[in-house]
C-alpha cells in the first residue's frame, strides 16, 4: 500500500513539486479487542488502532513523511528534533531516506533501548542531554532557528497535518466515525491531529458525526489535567514523560469541541492495560500506548459515560512493545534452560 501522502494527497499540503519521502507508512490495522469489548459491555465494540505497525513502529511516521518531504521541497541542511524516543527514530529513518543529516536531542537515560538503537542505526547524530524532554525542545527550537536546520518536532505544522490521516483511516475502515477515541497524550500533537482529521472529514461530509476525544496523560506527567506545566514529570511511560506540551491548546480544543475529557492514569493502571493488551488481546504495544486503554478502563470502573450502547470505541496504540524490551521483561522470570530431552521437557511442561 502507498504511504499517506499518495493516499490522501488531495487533503494534504503537497503539490506536484513536493518530493515524496516515504516508507509506505500508515494503513495500520484497526484490530477488534474482544475481551475489552466484553469488559465494557453494552454491545459496545472496542478497536485498537495499532500504530506500532508503521515502518519505524510508531505513529510518528505519518507526520514525519510529510515534514521531511516538505523540508526537501525547500532548501534543507538537515533536520533536528527533541524526543522522548519515537520522534527521533522516525526523524532518523526519513532523514536517512532523504539523504540529509539528522540531529536528535534526547533526555539522557530516559529513552527506551529500541528507540535509541533506531536513531543510531539510521545514522542520526544522537545528543543525550542532562535534562528532560521539555528542556531538549527549548534547545532544539533555538538551534534550528539559529543554524537554519529544519525542526521536525510537532511545532512544524506538517507533522500535525500528516498525523491527522489516522482519523481518515479509522473512518475509512469503519465506514463512519467512532463514537469515542482514546489517545495517550504527551506533547499533545497526536490528539490535536486526530481531531483535525475527524473535523476535516466531517466538513467534507465523508462522515456525519465526530467522536468524543479522550486524552490520557500519565499521572506523574499530567500538566493539562492539572492546568499547569509540571517541572519534573515522571512516569514509567517514558514516551509521554512531558511536562509542558507544545500542542497544549490543540488538545484542549479537541477535548472541548468534541465534548470529551482529559484524565490522568497512574503507572500501575498503565501497566495493567499494557499486560491486558499483550496477554488477553494478543497486541504488544509500548507502555505509553497503553495509557489509552488504561483511560478507557478507568472510565468504565468509575461508571462514567464511554459511548452509547452498541457504539464504537477506538483506542490508539501509538507504538510497538518491542521498542521497550527492558520494560517488557522487567519483573518477569526468564526460564532456565532444561536438558534437551523429552522427559525433562515434559516435566517442565507439567505433563
Ligand atoms: C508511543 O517521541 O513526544 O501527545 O518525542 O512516543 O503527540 O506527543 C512521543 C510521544 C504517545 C504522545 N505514545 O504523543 C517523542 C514524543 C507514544 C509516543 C505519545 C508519544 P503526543
Amino acid at each position: 500500500m502507498a504511504g499517506i501522502i499518495e493516499r490522501y494527497r488531495s487533503r494534504l499540503p503537497v503539490t506536484d513539486d513536493t518530493p515524496v519521502i516515504t516508507l509506505n507508512e500508515g494503513s495500520t490495522p484497526l484490530i477488534p479487542a474482544p475481551v475489552l469489548s466484553r469488559i465494557i459491555g453494552g454491545d459496545r465494540k472496542v478497536f485498537v488502532k495499532f500504530e506500532g505497525l508503521n515502518p519505524t513502529c510508531s505513529f510518528k511516521d505519518r507526520g514525519m513523511t510529510l515534514a521531511v518531504s516538505k523540508a526537501m521541497e525547500s532548501e534543507c541542511r538537515g533536520v533536528i528534533c527533541a524526543s522522548t524516543g519515537n520522534t527521533s527514530a522516525a526523524a532518523a529513518a526519513y532523514a536517512a531516506r532523504a539523504e540529509v543529516p539528522c540531529y536528535v536531542v534526547l533526555p539522557a537515560g530516559k529513552v527506551a533501548a529500541g528507540k535509541l538503537a533506531q536513531a543510531l542505526v539510521h545514522g542520526a547524530t544522537v545528543l543525550p542531554i542532562e535534562g528532560n524532554f521539555d528542556q531538549a525542545l527549548q534547545l532544539v527550537v533555538e538551534i534550528a532557528e539559529k543554524e537554519g536546520i529544519t525542526l521536525v518536532n510537532s511545532l512544524n505544522p506538517y507533522r500535525i497535518e500528516g498525523q491527522k490521516t489516522v482519523a481518515f483511516e479509522i473512518a475509512d475502515t469503519l465506514g463512519c466515525a467512532p463514537d469515542s477515541h482514546f489517545l495517550p497524550v504527551g506533547n499533545a500533537g497526536n490528539i490535536t491531529a486526530a481531531w483535525r482529521g475527524y473535523r476535516q472529514y466531517h466538513e467534507e461530509q465523508v462522515i456525519d458525526s465526530t467522536p468524543r476525544m479522550y486524552g490520557c496523560q500519565a499521572a506523574g506527567a499530567a500538566p493539562i489535567v492539572h492546568g499547569k506545566p509540571i517541572e519534573n514529570p515522571e512516569t514509567i511511560a517514558t514516551a509521554i514523560r512531558i511536562g509542558n506540551p507544545a500542542s497544549w491548546k490543540g488538545a484542549v480544543e479537541a477535548i472541548e469541541q468534541s465534548e470529551g475529557e482529559i484524565s490522568a492514569v497512574s503507572d500501575s493502571q498503565i501497566l495493567e492495560a499494557y499486560a491486558h493488551l499483550a496477554s488477553k488481546e494478543g497486541v504488544f504495544c509500548e507502555p505509553a500506548s497503553a495509557a489509552s486503554v488504561a483511560g478507557l478502563l478507568a472510565r468504565h470502573r468509575e461508571g462514567k459515560e464511554i459511548c452509547p450502547e452498541g457504539g464504537i470505541v477506538v483506542c490508539s496504540l501509538t507504538g510497538h512493545g518491542l521498542k521497550d524490551p527492558d520494560r517488557a521483561i522487567d519483573g518477569l522470570d526468564i526460564p532456565e534452560a532444561v536438558p534437551a530431552d523429552l522427559d525433562a521437557l515434559r516435566k517442565r511442561m507439567g505433563l
